[in-house]
Protein backbone atom coordinates (compact mmCIF):
# COMPACT_ATOMS: atom_id res chain seq x y z
CA UNK A 1 0.00 0.00 0.00
CA UNK A 2 1.25 4.17 -0.63
CA UNK A 3 1.00 6.17 1.58
CA UNK A 4 -0.76 9.37 0.89
CA UNK A 5 -1.73 12.86 1.94
CA UNK A 6 -4.43 15.82 1.51
CA UNK A 7 -2.17 18.90 0.39
CA UNK A 8 -2.25 20.66 -2.25
CA UNK A 9 -1.48 24.90 -3.32
CA UNK A 10 -4.95 25.35 -3.87
CA UNK A 11 -5.94 25.84 -0.47
CA UNK A 12 -4.05 27.20 3.07
CA UNK A 13 -3.42 23.67 5.28
CA UNK A 14 -3.73 23.24 8.95
CA UNK A 15 -0.25 21.99 10.56
CA UNK A 16 -1.29 17.80 10.55
CA UNK A 17 -1.58 17.80 6.96
CA UNK A 18 1.98 19.96 6.42
CA UNK A 19 3.44 17.62 8.57
CA UNK A 20 1.75 14.04 7.37
CA UNK A 21 2.81 15.53 3.83
CA UNK A 22 6.31 15.61 4.98
CA UNK A 23 6.16 11.98 6.55
CA UNK A 24 4.72 11.20 3.13
CA UNK A 25 7.39 12.35 1.36
CA UNK A 26 10.23 10.57 3.65
CA UNK A 27 8.33 7.34 3.32
CA UNK A 28 7.56 7.59 -0.47
CA UNK A 29 10.53 9.25 -1.88
CA UNK A 30 13.36 8.17 0.81
CA UNK A 31 16.76 8.56 -1.82
CA UNK A 32 15.88 11.91 -1.25
CA UNK A 33 13.66 12.72 1.56
CA UNK A 34 13.97 12.19 5.38
CA UNK A 35 12.12 14.03 8.24
CA UNK A 36 13.85 15.64 11.36
CA UNK A 37 13.45 17.16 14.08
CA UNK A 38 14.45 20.13 15.39
CA UNK A 39 12.82 19.74 18.88
CA UNK A 40 9.61 20.96 20.54
CA UNK A 41 7.66 23.86 21.04
CA UNK A 42 6.44 25.73 23.90
CA UNK A 43 2.91 23.02 23.53
CA UNK A 44 5.02 20.60 22.47
CA UNK A 45 4.32 20.17 19.05
CA UNK A 46 6.90 18.96 16.61
CA UNK A 47 9.62 21.29 14.94
CA UNK A 48 9.65 18.87 11.89
CA UNK A 49 11.81 19.29 8.78
CA UNK A 50 12.66 17.86 5.52
CA UNK A 51 16.20 17.13 4.25
CA UNK A 52 16.26 16.88 0.67
CA UNK A 53 19.66 15.47 -0.54
CA UNK A 54 20.81 13.48 -3.02
CA UNK A 55 23.26 12.14 -0.83
CA UNK A 56 26.45 13.91 -2.91
CA UNK A 57 29.74 14.09 -0.01
CA UNK A 58 30.75 17.83 -0.51
CA UNK A 59 27.29 19.53 -1.26
CA UNK A 60 26.48 22.52 0.34
CA UNK A 61 23.58 23.06 2.63
CA UNK A 62 20.75 25.08 2.16
CA UNK A 63 18.45 26.10 4.81
CA UNK A 64 14.90 27.82 3.85
CA UNK A 65 11.85 28.06 6.39
CA UNK A 66 8.61 29.61 6.62
CA UNK A 67 6.03 30.34 9.07
CA UNK A 68 7.71 32.03 11.98
CA UNK A 69 4.92 34.19 12.19
CA UNK A 70 1.97 32.24 12.94
CA UNK A 71 -0.28 34.83 10.09
CA UNK A 72 2.20 34.38 7.20
CA UNK A 73 -0.25 31.53 5.72
CA UNK A 74 1.85 31.94 1.84
CA UNK A 75 5.00 31.74 3.46
CA UNK A 76 4.32 28.14 5.09
CA UNK A 77 2.96 27.54 2.33
CA UNK A 78 5.84 28.47 -0.36
CA UNK A 79 8.14 26.30 1.82
CA UNK A 80 5.94 23.61 1.48
CA UNK A 81 5.61 23.89 -2.25
CA UNK A 82 9.47 24.04 -2.05
CA UNK A 83 9.43 20.54 -0.50
CA UNK A 84 7.47 19.58 -3.19
CA UNK A 85 8.95 20.64 -6.12
CA UNK A 86 12.43 19.83 -5.40
CA UNK A 87 11.26 15.90 -3.94
CA UNK A 88 8.19 15.11 -6.44
CA UNK A 89 9.69 17.05 -9.78
CA UNK A 90 13.59 15.81 -8.93
CA UNK A 91 14.66 15.05 -11.99
CA UNK A 92 14.37 19.25 -12.77
CA UNK A 93 16.36 20.44 -10.46
CA UNK A 94 19.40 17.91 -10.79
CA UNK A 95 22.03 19.96 -11.57
CA UNK A 96 21.25 22.16 -8.27
CA UNK A 97 20.41 18.46 -6.32
CA UNK A 98 24.14 17.60 -7.29
CA UNK A 99 25.78 20.42 -5.10
CA UNK A 100 23.39 21.55 -2.40
CA UNK A 101 21.12 19.87 0.31
CA UNK A 102 17.99 21.44 1.52
CA UNK A 103 16.64 21.72 4.59
CA UNK A 104 12.99 23.04 4.66
CA UNK A 105 11.12 23.70 7.70
CA UNK A 106 7.87 25.45 6.47
CA UNK A 107 5.84 25.76 10.00
CA UNK A 108 8.59 27.22 12.46
CA UNK A 109 6.37 28.21 14.72
CA UNK A 110 3.54 25.56 15.04
CA UNK A 111 1.21 26.72 18.08
CA UNK A 112 0.88 30.26 16.63
CA UNK A 113 0.12 28.38 13.40
CA UNK A 114 -2.70 26.47 15.04
CA UNK A 115 -3.89 29.42 16.75
CA UNK A 116 -4.39 31.54 14.18
CA UNK A 117 -6.46 28.81 12.17
CA UNK A 118 -8.68 28.24 15.22
CA UNK A 119 -8.72 31.36 17.20
CA UNK A 120 -7.50 34.81 15.86
CA UNK A 121 -6.07 34.60 12.11
CA UNK A 122 -3.73 38.25 12.47
CA UNK A 123 -1.93 36.21 15.29
CA UNK A 124 2.12 36.44 15.11
CA UNK A 125 4.14 35.42 17.84
CA UNK A 126 4.36 32.12 19.51
CA UNK A 127 1.88 30.72 22.69
CA UNK A 128 4.73 31.32 25.55
CA UNK A 129 2.03 32.23 28.62
CA UNK A 130 3.34 34.90 30.62
CA UNK A 131 2.32 36.09 34.42
CA UNK A 132 0.59 38.55 33.71
CA UNK A 133 -1.94 36.77 31.40
CA UNK A 134 -0.53 37.61 27.64
CA UNK A 135 0.60 35.71 25.44
CA UNK A 136 3.29 35.38 22.97
CA UNK A 137 7.02 36.39 22.00
CA UNK A 138 7.35 37.46 18.60
CA UNK A 139 10.24 34.34 17.30
CA UNK A 140 11.55 36.73 14.84
CA UNK A 141 12.64 39.38 17.30
CA UNK A 142 14.06 36.20 19.98
CA UNK A 143 17.74 35.36 18.36
CA UNK A 144 20.69 35.78 19.34
CA UNK A 145 22.51 38.52 17.58
CA UNK A 146 22.27 42.09 18.97
CA UNK A 147 19.06 40.75 20.63
CA UNK A 148 16.54 43.68 21.54
CA UNK A 149 18.88 46.39 20.13
CA UNK A 150 16.04 47.86 17.97
CA UNK A 151 12.50 47.72 16.47
CA UNK A 152 11.47 45.73 19.49
CA UNK A 153 8.77 45.71 22.34
CA UNK A 154 10.15 44.90 26.15
CA UNK A 155 6.43 44.38 27.12
CA UNK A 156 5.47 40.89 26.75
CA UNK A 157 1.94 42.34 26.35
CA UNK A 158 2.69 43.83 22.69
CA UNK A 159 0.78 41.97 20.54
CA UNK A 160 3.61 42.38 17.56
CA UNK A 161 7.05 42.33 18.96
CA UNK A 162 7.93 41.16 22.08
CA UNK A 163 11.45 40.30 21.74
CA UNK A 164 11.10 37.78 24.48
CA UNK A 165 12.87 37.73 27.95
CA UNK A 166 16.21 37.25 26.81
CA UNK A 167 18.21 36.13 23.40
CA UNK A 168 16.97 32.48 22.84
CA UNK A 169 14.50 32.82 25.60
CA UNK A 170 12.19 30.66 23.39
CA UNK A 171 12.32 27.17 22.84
CA UNK A 172 10.92 27.23 19.19
CA UNK A 173 13.66 29.69 18.24
CA UNK A 174 16.35 27.63 20.68
CA UNK A 175 16.28 24.42 19.00
CA UNK A 176 15.99 25.70 15.66
CA UNK A 177 19.06 27.68 15.82
CA UNK A 178 20.94 24.93 17.73
CA UNK A 179 20.00 22.40 14.69
CA UNK A 180 21.42 25.36 12.04
CA UNK A 181 24.60 25.62 14.41
CA UNK A 182 25.59 21.58 14.04
CA UNK A 183 24.34 21.98 10.08
CA UNK A 184 26.60 24.71 9.46
CA UNK A 185 24.44 25.90 5.69
CA UNK A 186 25.64 28.43 3.66
CA UNK A 187 22.53 29.58 2.05
CA UNK A 188 19.68 30.65 4.55
CA UNK A 189 16.05 31.93 3.33
CA UNK A 190 13.30 32.67 5.49
CA UNK A 191 9.89 33.12 3.94
CA UNK A 192 7.76 36.07 5.45
CA UNK A 193 4.85 37.65 4.46
CA UNK A 194 4.29 40.42 2.49
CA UNK A 195 5.41 43.25 0.41
CA UNK A 196 7.50 41.74 -2.33
CA UNK A 197 10.85 42.07 -0.90
CA UNK A 198 14.47 40.32 -0.98
CA UNK A 199 15.74 41.46 2.40
CA UNK A 200 19.37 41.83 2.95
CA UNK A 201 20.81 41.85 6.30
CA UNK A 202 21.90 43.26 8.98
CA UNK A 203 18.16 45.12 10.27
CA UNK A 204 19.27 45.18 13.54
CA UNK A 205 20.91 48.98 12.97
CA UNK A 206 20.46 51.19 9.87
CA UNK A 207 24.05 51.58 8.97
CA UNK A 208 25.71 47.90 9.54
CA UNK A 209 26.14 45.95 6.22
CA UNK A 210 27.88 42.23 6.22
CA UNK A 211 31.11 42.72 4.72
CA UNK A 212 30.32 41.12 1.65
CA UNK A 213 26.77 42.60 1.34
CA UNK A 214 27.50 44.08 -2.77
CA UNK A 215 27.99 39.95 -3.36
CA UNK A 216 24.86 39.37 -1.24
CA UNK A 217 23.13 42.08 -3.38
CA UNK A 218 24.50 40.37 -6.53
CA UNK A 219 23.13 37.62 -5.61
CA UNK A 220 20.00 38.74 -4.46
CA UNK A 221 19.17 40.64 -8.11
CA UNK A 222 19.68 36.79 -9.69
CA UNK A 223 16.80 35.63 -7.48
CA UNK A 224 14.94 38.96 -8.19
CA UNK A 225 15.39 38.64 -11.91
CA UNK A 226 14.42 34.68 -11.38
CA UNK A 227 11.21 35.46 -9.60
CA UNK A 228 10.07 38.15 -12.26
CA UNK A 229 10.60 35.85 -14.93
CA UNK A 230 7.96 33.80 -13.02
CA UNK A 231 4.78 36.28 -13.71
CA UNK A 232 6.04 39.67 -14.26
CA UNK A 233 6.14 40.65 -10.28
CA UNK A 234 8.95 43.05 -9.10
CA UNK A 235 9.91 42.12 -5.91
CA UNK A 236 12.37 45.38 -4.84
CA UNK A 237 16.27 44.24 -3.21
CA UNK A 238 18.13 46.24 -0.78
CA UNK A 239 18.94 46.40 3.03
CA UNK A 240 16.31 45.44 5.61
CA UNK A 241 15.98 48.91 7.65
CA UNK A 242 16.32 50.84 4.30
CA UNK A 243 13.19 48.68 2.77
CA UNK A 244 10.53 48.35 6.14
CA UNK A 245 12.57 49.16 8.95
CA UNK A 246 15.62 48.16 11.79
CA UNK A 247 14.75 45.46 13.77
CA UNK A 248 16.62 43.46 15.95
CA UNK A 249 16.80 39.73 16.44
CA UNK A 250 15.87 38.09 13.48
CA UNK A 251 16.65 35.01 12.17
CA UNK A 252 18.34 35.92 9.35
CA UNK A 253 20.36 38.53 11.45
CA UNK A 254 21.63 35.70 13.26
CA UNK A 255 21.80 33.26 10.53
CA UNK A 256 24.40 35.32 8.79
CA UNK A 257 25.86 37.30 11.76
CA UNK A 258 26.54 34.49 13.55
CA UNK A 259 25.66 31.12 12.54
CA UNK A 260 28.28 32.46 9.09
CA UNK A 261 25.04 31.58 6.46
CA UNK A 262 26.87 33.47 3.92
CA UNK A 263 23.67 34.18 1.70
CA UNK A 264 21.16 34.70 4.19
CA UNK A 265 18.29 36.90 3.50
CA UNK A 266 14.52 37.46 4.16
CA UNK A 267 12.01 37.40 1.50
CA UNK A 268 8.68 38.71 1.78
CA UNK A 269 6.66 37.64 -0.77
CA UNK A 270 3.21 38.51 -2.04
CA UNK A 271 1.34 40.36 -1.99
CA UNK A 272 2.49 43.80 -2.23
CA UNK A 273 -0.14 45.98 -0.59
CA UNK A 274 -1.86 46.44 2.87
CA UNK A 275 -5.20 45.96 0.94
CA UNK A 276 -4.49 42.46 0.49
CA UNK A 277 -1.99 41.81 3.32
CA UNK A 278 -1.53 38.96 5.08
CA UNK A 279 -4.85 37.59 3.17
CA UNK A 280 -3.15 36.10 0.25
CA UNK A 281 -6.44 34.37 -1.68
CA UNK A 282 -5.60 30.97 -1.93
CA UNK A 283 -5.66 31.40 -5.63
CA UNK A 284 -2.26 33.12 -5.52
CA UNK A 285 -0.63 30.74 -3.25
CA UNK A 286 0.70 28.74 -6.38
CA UNK A 287 2.32 31.70 -8.09
CA UNK A 288 3.90 33.26 -5.17
CA UNK A 289 5.07 29.82 -4.23
CA UNK A 290 6.96 29.42 -7.84
CA UNK A 291 8.27 32.67 -7.10
CA UNK A 292 9.61 32.00 -3.83
CA UNK A 293 10.89 28.45 -5.61
CA UNK A 294 12.35 30.27 -8.38
CA UNK A 295 14.36 32.96 -6.13
CA UNK A 296 15.67 29.90 -3.88
CA UNK A 297 16.95 27.81 -7.17
CA UNK A 298 18.56 31.32 -7.98
CA UNK A 299 20.65 31.46 -5.15
CA UNK A 300 21.33 28.07 -4.90
CA UNK A 301 22.98 27.92 -8.16
CA UNK A 302 25.92 30.77 -7.33
CA UNK A 303 26.33 28.42 -4.80
CA UNK A 304 29.83 26.41 -5.71
CA UNK A 305 30.96 23.18 -4.05
CA UNK A 306 34.82 22.73 -2.84
N1 LIG B 1 8.63 41.37 8.44
C1 LIG B 1 9.86 41.16 9.17
C2 LIG B 1 9.62 41.28 10.68
O1 LIG B 1 10.04 40.37 11.40
C3 LIG B 1 12.28 41.72 9.22
C4 LIG B 1 10.94 42.12 8.74
C5 LIG B 1 13.11 40.94 8.45
C6 LIG B 1 12.76 42.13 10.45
C7 LIG B 1 14.35 40.55 8.89
C8 LIG B 1 14.01 41.75 10.91
C9 LIG B 1 14.80 40.97 10.14
O2 LIG B 1 9.03 42.26 11.14
C10 LIG B 1 7.48 40.69 8.65
N2 LIG B 1 6.47 40.85 7.77
O3 LIG B 1 7.35 39.95 9.58
ZN1 LIG C 1 6.89 37.96 9.27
Amino acid sequence: FRSSHNMDWTSYHRLADIQNYMDYLAKTFPSVASVGSAGKTIEGRDLRYLKISSGKKNAKKFWVDGGIHAREWAATASAAYVMKELVENRSKYANVLNKVDFYVMPVMNPDGYEYSHTNERMWRKNRRKHSSGCVGADLNRNWGYHWGESGVSKNPCDPQIYAGAKAFSEPESQSIANLITSLKPEGYISFHTYGQYILIPFAFDTVTKPKDFNELRRVALKAQAAMKAVAGETYQVGHTPTLVGAAAGGSDDWAKGVAGAKYAYTFELRPNNDRVGFALPARLITVAAQEALAGVLAVAGEMRVN
